[in-house]
């Protein structure tokens, strides 16, 4: 080893064995060091099986590096001196290693980021902070996208990310088969019970056991169910779950992307996201395989474009947005949304059968679908105009995916509508028929959804009208939506007051999130 060696910090969620960073070093001339700390396991109270999944990969990938060879100094959370910040177990490590730089790749996220920029006034070494080139637009290239452009479309950015990447082109630069976006295509809602092959689980091992005991003990009033833990913690484990997705589920991933089944948590979705997120899957190879996939006959083009879609599309949006936005997007509220959350998305205790099965899964697995975030929780949260604060923090704590550059814009931006419209160009605002449409939840629901008003009318019908109504100086001139405001008129004083009203008692009867749920309770 070196006797100034150059020092690697590698984040929780920068397990990727080609990072930058350390690209171009070698065995003998660097220290690795990873971090557990009490700052990034708390800042929201995570979901048990969220901090399970970073710690065990973590150190599955502390130990990979070493058995290659790298020298890994790796801090766990219960060590003695661990001073419970990124900040200061790299000023320890400077201490016990003299390096002669610090290289570490930029955070993914605003909160670490200003502390990673901090650290070149902070340390007596030169500290070099390295873009993350496992995303596949740099920030320079979004901002070049985004200046000048009246609005921030999606689809406009998704075309240049096709003809960036060369996935679903032909040779003279137009789309595969004429189109750019066959989203028509994949609008299914459920067939009977749909029994799609489940993802496959993964047993835990001794490192995951240590760690889950660690998790139980230390952070046993977080939310979210602790076992089964069943996520890829590895590499291998986790190709292991994108060959299962690319061999059994991704010809039915496109039609049936919107639909929703009582009790069916990964329908034809990859669930891979936990793991691309923390860096052990590589997007644009998982977009890589999809095409092929289309190429060898075993998932037709509206499967493998939605997929490709979600990741260089959706995906890399996200997180230009983020960028884009911030500080700033963390609290807009343009809605002026002021409601507490209420407590029954932390118990799942409630009758909206819809609901409670969204948030047992969340608890559960630590995960729900697209859809479901979207068009039940995300929609309750925009039409009851739930705080941007509390959904932000429940989003950020609840799921295994979750880190702020990826939940913040699809939270602040495209469920609730609360950046006044720079990333949807209308809200995702539906009353109970669409839920009846794409799910099996209504049937068995104690609300009848097609009551619109009164006892036992489904609540997402008033709420829905009461949103509008609320919401009408700002939504009546939006091309998208605006149409609307002729049906609500055409009801008359009666109706409309029908709806107000049902949709009044239902807000009044809300019971507010006890504190502490999200955050710990900060003492006067
Ligand atoms: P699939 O349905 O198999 O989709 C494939 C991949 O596409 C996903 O793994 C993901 O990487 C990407 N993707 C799809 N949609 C989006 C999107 N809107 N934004 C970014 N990536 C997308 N995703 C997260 O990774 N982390 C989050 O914290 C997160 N928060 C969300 C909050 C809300 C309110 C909403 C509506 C969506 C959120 N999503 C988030 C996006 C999406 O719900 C999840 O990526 C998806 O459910 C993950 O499951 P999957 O891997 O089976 O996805
Ligand atoms: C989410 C998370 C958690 C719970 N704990 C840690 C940790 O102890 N050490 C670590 O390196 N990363 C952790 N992470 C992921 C980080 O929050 C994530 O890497 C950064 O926030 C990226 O900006
Ligand atoms: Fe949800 Fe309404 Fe359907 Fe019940 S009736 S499941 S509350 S949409």
């Amino acid at each position: 080893m070196a006797s100034n060696p150059i020092l690697i910090p590698i984040l929780g969620d920068q397990l990727t064995r080609t990072i930058p960073s350390l690209r171009g070093r070698t065995k003998d001339d660097s220290v690795i060091l990873m971090m557990e700390v009490w700052d990034e396991a708390t800042y929201v109270k995570h979901h048990k099986q969220k901090i399970a999944l970073i710690f065990s990969a973590m150190r599955h990938f502390a130990a990979e590096l070493r058995d290659a060879g790298w020298c890994v100094d790796y801090v766990k959370l219960t060590d003695d001196e661990n001073s419970g910040s990124f900040t200061g177990e790299v000023a320890r490590a400077i201490e016990r290693h003299s390096p002669s730089e610090v290289r570490v790749v930029e955070a993914s996220e605003w909160r670490v980021q200003q502390a990673l920029e901090e650290w070149p006034d902070k340390f007596a070494c030169p500290v070099e902070i390295l873009p993350d080139d496992r995303f596949l637009c740099t920030h320079a290239e979004f901002e070049d996208w985004a200046k000048d452009r009246k609005s921030l479309t999606m689809e406009f950015f998704y075309r240049e990310m096709r003809k960036k990447t060369g996935l679903l082109m032909d040779g003279d630069g137009k789309p595969k088969c004429g189109e750019w976006n066959l989203d028509k295509q994949n609008r299914e809602p459920p067939k009977g019970e749909m029994d799609a092959p489940r993802r496959p689980k993964f047993e835990p091992d001794n490192i995951t056991r240590e760690v889950l005991d660690l998790v139980t003990d230390k952070f046993g009033d977080h939310f979210g169910d602790i076992e089964p833990f069943e996520w890829p913690v590895t590499r291998e484990e986790a190709e292991e779950a994108a060959d299962a997705f690319f061999a059994e589920r991704i010809e039915n991933f496109g039609p049936y992307q919107d639909a929703m089944v009582h009790g069916s948590d990964d329908l034809y979705h990859s669930m891979l996201s936990p793991n691309i997120n923390c860096g052990l899957l590589d997007p644009l190879e998982l977009c890589q395989r999809a095409e092929k996939a289309y190429e060898d006959g075993r998932a037709p083009l509206n499967s493998v474009e939605g997929f490709i879609r979600q990741i260089i599309g959706w995906r890399e949006y996200i997180r230009g947005f983020y960028w884009h936005f911030m500080p700033g997007l963390e609290s807009s509220n343009k809605l002026n949304a002021q409601r507490a959350l209420p407590e029954f998305f932390w118990t799942g205790e409630t009758d909206m059968r819809c609901l409670s099965d969204c948030i047992r899964s969340t608890k559960e697995n630590a995960h729900a679908h697209h859809i479901q975030r979207l068009m039940v929780l995300g929609n309750f949260c925009l039409l009851a105009g739930i705080n941007p604060r509390d959904v932000q923090d429940w989003y950020l704590a609840v799921y295994a995916d979750a880190y702020d550059w990826v939940e913040m814009p699809n939270v602040v931006g495209m469920i609730l509508y609360a950046d006044g419209g720079n990333l949807a160009t209308k809200p995702y605002a539906a009353s109970g028929n669409y839920i009846n449409k794409m799910s099996d939840y209504c049937k068995e629901c104690s609300y009848s959804v097609s009551k619109k008003t009164g006892e036992g009318a489904c609540p997402f019908n008033p709420l829905y009208w009461h949103f509008m109504d609320r919401h009408r100086d700002r939504l009546s001139s939006n091309h998208r939506i605006g149409r609307i405001y002729s049906t609500w008129d055409r009801m008359g004083d009666e109706k409309q007051g029908e709806y107000l009203a049902s949709a009044e008692k239902f807000l009044d009867s809300l019971e507010p999130a006890r504190k502490g749920w999200a955050r710990k309770e900060q003492l006067d």
